[in-house]
């Protein structure tokens, strides 16, 4: 009997060890010879802990599982009867069929610890086709797809491998960058624990796609589950000749390794992270040069998302088309977004671009956990705007969010209800940019200090129109003066608080434009 319980850091933190301890316990009295799979979690995360059992119908889900519920779980599977945590076949289960899995096609799936696993579900295609094509063939792929970097900004991945690859010769390298410091934002760690290989074998992509040898995952010390399955994958890929010196044969080499961060927001910025991987202090560096030019040690470097690396393997398995004909406008393929925050269905959510903001926290979020109204969704992070149900039309594209003043940003959805106080965030964007920022330029170091006192001003009703102008003039300041996105970006969440709740305020709502 085949059983799954996940292994991933949100299935441990609501039990899962307990559950996957009790039940071997049980099974054992029971001389019951099971086989128990250790995936990572297929991100119904008000299921987990999710137990699946293997038939030949599929696999059958039941959860949220306590251990408590394992020898009534146990006699339900022996007798094939029924049982009140039974989900049914998994794969039929709404939330996760109205899904276009790409990216997470064997998250939740696989044993992350086998290559033999990942192999037998197609992993590693993509990396021997790409062993046979040129390094323009590779690239024109990822162009092909329409591939925008994951982490935030969303800037053609294809482009940026094509200034590294045309960087002349000498070391080059590949960055991946999984500090994921956006707030409700878990799908790198997701990926990382359930499907490491995946991302492994994008990098080597990127590796030989424009000549680099060695690659760095940077990844943030709280993530220490992803630290050892990335470690632990890397040195599976090393003894199989899937990382190393001739990859699969071939002439091309390529290694990896893993550096843990020391939880600064800052440090995933990526001039930041490279002064880190340096064993810097985490400051961040004037562009230009661009680290595509002038990267890490100097040298030309491609730094990609988590989920940028691992769109990759799908598109060079001859699926850039494929990739391209979803989603809409200029954004291709498809997008890992992630429900958080007070909602009622949280959880790993992958679906084409185009999906409106409304349909993701109604539909299939289903609302607020507290089942109070929804009143304001943060979208992208910190530095994401505070969208109010008006604009829950707003289909997930990187223009269409930005049009409205805000950003898709890593994917992240942070639904709030009718009790927050939205001057209350606003206050909390610039407290978070103070206590994050590098320090390295005036309107970020000082401008977010200034401008938490200012909102504290206006809260206490002291001369809140005049504060207000001196809010917003602050805002643009850091906007425009700022050395990074952290300062450029916060005044984004201010802004949409104020134009959306200006209630909140104590002003008089305002009529959309
Ligand atoms: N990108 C990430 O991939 N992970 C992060 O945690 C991350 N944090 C950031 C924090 C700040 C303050 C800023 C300004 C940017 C951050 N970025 C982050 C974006 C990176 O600077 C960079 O754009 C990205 O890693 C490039 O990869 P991509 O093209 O695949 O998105």
């Amino acid at each position: 009997l085949r059983m799954f319980i996940p292994r991933d850091s949100g299935a441990l933190a609501v039990g899962a060890e307990e559950v996957a301890a009790t039940l071997l316990d049980q099974a054992h009295a029971r001389q019951l010879p099971i086989d128990l799979v250790r995936p990572g979690s297929r991100g119904l995360y008000w299921l987990e802990p999710m137990l699946e059992v293997d038939t030949p119908e599929g696999r059958i889900a039941y959860g949220p599982v306590t251990s408590a519920d394992v020898p009534t779980l146990l006699d339900a599977i022996v007798s094939g009867g029924p049982h009140p945590l039974r989900q049914g076949l998994t794969e039929e289960i709404p939330w996760l069929k109205r899904q276009t899995r790409l990216t997470f096609a064997r998250c939740g799936i696989v044993d992350p610890r086998s290559i033999d696993d990942y192999r037998a579900h197609g992993g590693y295609r993509g990396l021997e086709r790409a062993l046979k094509m040129s390094s323009d063939a590779i690239i024109d792929d990822v162009v092909k797809s329409g591939l925008r970097g994951r982490g935030g900004a969303g800037f053609p991945t294809g482009t940026k491998w094509r200034t590294v690859a045309q960087a002349g010769r000498g070391q080059k390298y590949i960055c991946c960058n999984a500090d994921e410091g956006d707030s409700g934002t878990f799908a790198d760690r997701m990926l990382m624990e359930g499907d490491p290989f995946m991302i492994i074998e994008g990098m080597t992509i990127a590796g030989i796609a424009v000549g680099a040898t060695k690659g760095y995952i940077y990844i943030r010390s709280e993530y220490p589950h992803a630290v050892e399955a990335m470690s632990a994958a890397i040195e599976a890929a090393r003894r199989t000749g899937y990382l190393g010196e001739h990859i699969c044969h071939s002439t091309d080499s390529f290694d990896i390794e893993v550096r843990v961060g020391a939880g600064a927001y800052i440090c995933g910025e990526e001039t930041s992270m490279l002064e880190s991987l340096e064993g810097k202090r985490g400051t961040v560096r004037a562009k230009p040069p661009l680290p595509a030019h002038k990267g890490l040690f100097g040298r030309p470097t491609v730094i990609n998302n988590v989920l940028t690396f691992s769109a990759v393997p799908y598109i060079l398995d001859g699926g850039a088309q494929a990739y391209a004909d979803c989603g809409m406008g200029k954004s291709r393929g498809t997008k890992p977004i992630q429900l958080g925050g007070n909602i009622k269905h949280g959880g790993l959510f992958e679906v084409a671009f185009g999906i409106t903001l409304g349909e993701l926290v109604d539909e299939i979020g289903g609302g607020t956990l507290s089942g109070r109204p929804v009143r304001a969704v943060q979208v992208g992070g910190p530095l994401g705007a505070y969208f109010p149900r008006a604009l829950f039309d707003t289909p997930f594209d990187y223009e269409a969010f930005a049009a409205r003043s805000g950003m898709v940003g890593h994917g992240g959805v942070v639904v709030f209800d009718d009790t927050v106080d939205m001057a209350k965030q606003a206050r909390f964007a610039m407290e978070f940019c103070a206590h994050e920022s590098c320090g390295k330029c005036t309107p970020c170091r000082i401008g977010s200090t200034r401008g938490a006192e200012t909102v504290d001003k206006i809260i206490a009703g002291d001369r809140p129109a005049a504060n207000i102008a001196v809010l917003e003039d602050l805002c643009n300041t850091m906007k425009f003066g700022s050395l990074c996105a952290l300062g450029g970006l916060t005044p984004i969440p201010v802004l949409s608080a104020l134009t959306h709740f200006p209630e909140d305020f104590g002003l008089a709502p305002r009529r959309l434009q």
